[in-house]
């Protein structure tokens, strides 16, 4: 594949140290195994911030590298009196990634745009990937504005890159209405989305960049969907909220090979 595709698991506020240590103890060997046999996928773990450490221990015991950590969300300040707040230096203590602007943090947060860019400009300076999150709520879905909508994010948050850096991002297409509801976007929508996503991309960095930018769906992915979405040409994997937080998440991996 062009593309080395992505499963991430957003664990959301989910399992503190104890529980995420021993979920990670669960999982990690089915998952090493099935990325030791198959090269071209890469499976990111966001446990909460508090958990971060206690995944990597596990991670790092087991030796499995392709099964990296990622953080949900942090400043774009490198240190300073932001109480409550993690940096990029310490998330890349841990972490290799970090989701940006997941619509919880834009709804329940206030993060907009040109935080979310902010904050992505800080990952890529500090050697992060930042996973950028956009997508329609349902009322902007119903109203036939899901393009419109899409374009304003993708423009805005992903302005400035500097430009040998803009492929290192990965940008999760989660329209609103799908996340945590059950209802998934089906794969040809999600796929005409992801595909508008890769042009307005091209405008802003070059066809290359496009080409090489990986672009993921999220919204109620399970393994009983998650083919419909990685049989798309332009859909590069998945960022998994609810299914990733039990052994299905195993299964979203298996079946994404
Ligand atoms: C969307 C997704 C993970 P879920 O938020 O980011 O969550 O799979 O539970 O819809």
């Amino acid at each position: 594949p062009a593309r080395t595709a992505i499963i991430a698991g957003n664990w959301k506020m989910h399992y503190g140290p104890r529980m995420a240590s021993s979920f990670a103890l669960e999982i990690t060997p089915a998952l090493g195994k099935l990325l030791n046999e198959y090269p071209y996928l890469l499976c990111i773990l966001c446990p909460p911030a508090i958990s971060l450490s206690a995944v990597r221990e596990v991670l790092d015991a087991l030796l499995f590298e392709r099964i990296e950590l990622g953080a949900q969300n942090m400043h774009f300040e490198e240190k300073g009196a932001f109480t409550g707040e993690i940096s990029p230096l310490m998330v890349r203590e841990l972490c290799t990634t970090v989701i940006l602007g997941h619509s919880e943090r834009r709804t329940y947060f206030g993060e907009s745009d040109e935080l979310v860019n902010r904050k992505a400009q800080a990952a890529l300076n500090h050697g992060l990937r930042p996973i950028v999150c956009v997508g329609e709520r349902l009322e902007e879905h119903e109203a036939g504005k899901t393009e419109a909508v899409i374009r304003s994010q993708v423009q805005k948050s992903l302005a400035n890159f500097r430009s040998e850096r803009a492929c290192d991002v990965v940008i999760a297409y989660e329209p609103v209405w799908a996340i945590g509801t059950g209802k998934a976007c089906p794969g040809e929508d999600a796929q005409r989305t992801i595909h508008l996503i890769r042009e307005l991309y091209a405008d802003m960095y070059g066809g290359e960049t496009a080409n090489a930018v990986r672009i993921l769906y999220g919204g109620s992915v399970t393994s009983a969907n998650i083919a419909e979405y990685v049989a798309q040409a332009d859909i590069d994997g998945a960022l998994v909220g609810g299914a990733s937080l039990k052994s299905d998440f195993v299964e979203i991996v298996r079946k994404s090979i």
